[in-house]
């Protein structure tokens, strides 16, 4: 292969240009060469009209021309409008200011939702209620409501500790404060910098031991200098610190303590248009086609797909939920159930930097700013390939009117090249054997982008029964501006790597807590810990003088199941205690994990005694309705009394019960220059396989879909 060097060769540069011979020589091996006058479409302004296959937007309440109404579908329209209604009715002062800051379905209860699943949807829907939460004269409300009587079934003052999610509308507020504030426009003064190119942003303040009395519903802003970029997260404007009070809306603290540089304009750049030659190497134009159309269905809220059916919802906090997951089983002719409920139950971003305007950096994404509130409408042909169907959702504003966030999700059959099984056979004299059956999957995308980061959440259904979960991190790093511009000069703890000029990025972590609601071929499960262990031969009975093998421990309770991965080598498996193979193995799926990170700040370091739940990779816990966020129902300002560290130290029995097993998964992330200005996709995810599940490979008897006839192809 040619070695490129710094510059790269012009053939290289232009877009549609010819191959550099070395590569047409290594990519022609073996291979039969294609030309076909499929035209590549350029990618333009008008980039989503010009495919072949239009991608398709369906609402999520009318596709295929059918709507099912399901127990677990998310709220309608309809419903945020009739929830706003009943609230505002049940208020007793009128006068005091109503915000909503969480809106979402009240679960409906479990056993309610398995039976009317099960009867195949003929008996009773279960009840449809809403849990909302408000903030009403300083207070947070817990509201139960009915929809279908259009009532109220509970209403409490919660008066425990932290608070509900922020919304835009409070946070949009916060930001344009400061351009009101005097001291504030001093500092902008001070710092020969123009007021009209300042941005400001909102951050979490975490809790760090303050008393109750003196605790308040706070924000913390900090300013960004546009200037030329719309880059705005790596040109922070150091050393200012505002505080607002949200229930006053008005800031309460402030202090300007030092000026560093804010960092250099040249070079942050991300715009596609803004960027100046030389470019980088382009490939040809790909796609993928599908001529009969996409090959999945989409009914309300369910998908069918190939041997799987799931439901797919979605929550403000949570963003994508995927229940009653089942997979068709053709040697036993049925749908077997796999996964009741899997979501993001919190994500958790500590920084690294204890400096006084860095310290309380520790942000909840789930349950301060909203994974589902972050999602941004994804893009045809960029986010999701020219196959993808696209659905919309909603969320409730402040006001409590429904928003409609269009295409919220995509969905796709995705064909990456891969392979799904295969088998040459060589050893028959005279005889070649080749099976191989290539890999086409269903992916579930949804991107939230919560400030400065965008992380890619993707679903993905295997036909031989996974379920590949994956994470993708990107966007703009959240740096710090810093008087440096060279690490020579670095001479004391910078808390990060310095990037460009004046630059830092700061040391972090990214821990994700999954929420996985395995059913097994039914509610009544266990988790098996299958250890590998080393056994010695000591009685010369083989040439060998060791081996491993499994030794099975069934977790009896919480403790049995709190797993730090990384230590002893293990599977992880949920079975079915009561479901035994034909052979005599019990029934299940092990989770394969994609990560063995676990947290660095000390157990008595406040945003860990708040996130407790990452102390554990893998924690189970018998199903309860109301342990449905790790980080506590009130994340904002939490104290850690309700994370999942708080629920199993009860140490119940899960053995042969309905479990939840939460997975975490982090990243240590120490930027790096590749990371500057926009961070190229770094991707993580775990695979919840099917062990023992089938009674031999499930895909075996898969027929590899007929090939695609390109037009105008000719073969050579
Ligand atoms: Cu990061």
């Amino acid at each position: 292969m040619r070695n490129y060097g710094s510059k790269l060769p012009n053939e290289l540069a232009g877009a549609g240009s010819a191959e550099p011979e070395g590569i047409r020589k290594e990519a022609s091996l073996g291979m039969r060469e294609r030309r076909c006058e499929l035209e590549a479409v350029s990618l333009g302004e008008t980039r989503p009209r010009l495919v072949s296959i239009n991608p398709i937007n369906l609402s999520l309440h009318h596709v295929l021309g059918r709507v099912i109404s399901m127990a677990t579908n998310p709220l309608t329209p309809t419903e945020f409008t009739q929830i706003q209604t009943i609230i505002k009715q049940s208020q007793t002062d009128p006068t005091h200011n109503l915000t909503f800051q969480y809106v979402g379905l009240d679960d409906p209860d479990k056993e309610a939702v398995l039976s009317w699943h099960s009867s195949n949807q003929t008996t009773q829907l279960p009840p449809r209620r809403a849990f909302v939460i408000t903030r009403i004269n300083k207070q947070t409300h817990e509201t139960i409501v009915d929809l279908s009587t259009s009532s109220v079934i509970s209403s409490r003052v919660y008066t425990g500790t932290g608070y509900p999610l922020f919304t835009f509308e409070e946070q949009t507020a916060a930001n344009l404060l400061p351009f009101k504030y005097a001291p504030f426009l001093e500092s902008i003064r001070k710092r020969k910098l123009k007021l009209e190119e300042v941005v400001c942003s909102t951050y979490s303040v975490g809790w760090f031991g303050e008393e109750r009395k003196k605790e308040k519903r706070e924000l913390k802003l900090l300013c960004f200098y546009l200037d030329g970029t719309v880059s705005l997260y790596v040109r922070p404007i150091e050393g200012i610190t505002v505080v607002v009070d949200l229930d006053e809306m008005k800031i309460t603290k402030y202090s300007d303590r030092f000026i560093v540089p804010v960092p250099k304009v040249d070079g942050v750049e991300y715009q596609s248009s803004k960027q100046k030659p030389p470019f980088g190497p382009s490939v040809h134009a790909v796609t993928v086609a599908q001529p009969k159309g996409p090959g999945f269905k989409i009914d309300g809220h369910t998908i069918r797909w190939a041997n799987w059916n799931f439901h797919l919802g979605f929550d403000v906090r949570a963003g994508p939920i995927i229940s009653l997951a089942s997979i068709y089983d053709v040697e036993k002719d049925e749908f077997r159930r796999v996964l009741y409920r899997g979501y993001v139950s919190e994500m958790f971003v500590p920084y690294m930097d204890p400096t006084e305007e860095w310290y309380y950096r520790t942000f909840f994404d789930s349950g301060e700013f909203g994974f589902g509130l972050s999602a941004v409408a994804l893009e045809p042909m960029t986010d999701c390939p020219a196959n993808a169907v696209f659905m919309d959702g909603y969320v409730a504003g402040q006001d409590g009117k429904p928003i409609q966030y269009p295409n919220l999700f995509c969905v796709f059959e995705k064909y990456a090249g891969d392979i799904m099984w295969r088998h040459t056979e060589l050893a028959i004299p005279g005889q070649v054997i080749r099976e191989v059956r290539p890999e086409v999957t269903l992916v579930v995308r949804m991107v939230s982008t919560v400030g400065n980061y965008d992380y890619i959440v993707d679903w993905e259904f295997k036909q031989s029964g996974s379920i590949k979960v994956g994470i993708g991190l990107t966007g703009v790093l959240e740096v710090k501006g810093a008087s440096y511009t060279h690490t020579d000069q670095i001479k004391e703890e910078a808390y990060g790597t310095l990037l460009a000029d004046y630059t830092l990025g700061i040391y972090h972590d990214h821990f994700l807590t999954y929420h996985l609601d395995l059913d097994v071929d039914g509610e009544q499960n266990s988790f098996v810990k299958t250890k590998l262990e080393t056994k010695k031969i000591t009685d010369h009975s083989s040439l060998r003088k060791s081996y491993w093998t499994v030794v099975k421990e069934t977790a009896k309770t919480e403790s049995d199941a709190k797993i730090k991965l990384g230590l002893k080598p293990a599977e992880f498996v949920v079975v079915n205690p009561n479901k035994k193979t034909s052979v005599g193995n019990n029934v299940g799926y092990r989770l394969i994990p994609g990560s063995i990170t676990g947290p660095l700040l000390s157990d008595d370091d406040y945003p860990q005694i708040r996130a407790a739940f990452t102390n554990y990779n893998i924690m189970v816990t018998p199903y309860n309705k109301s342990e449905k966020w790790v980080g506590g129902v009130y994340a904002d300002r939490s104290r850690g009394d309700d994370t999942l560290a708080a629920w199993s130290a009860r140490n119940r029995n899960i053995e042969n019960k309905d479990i939840v097993l939460w997975y975490t998964m982090g990243f240590h992330h120490v930027p790096c220059q590749e990371d500057f200005p926009v961070m190229p996709t770094l991707s993580g995810g775990f695979e919840l396989r099917p062990t023992n599940f089938f009674s031999s490979n499930p895909v075996l008897k898969t027929r590899i879909p007929n090939p695609v006839h390109w037009p105008n192809c000719t073969s050579t």
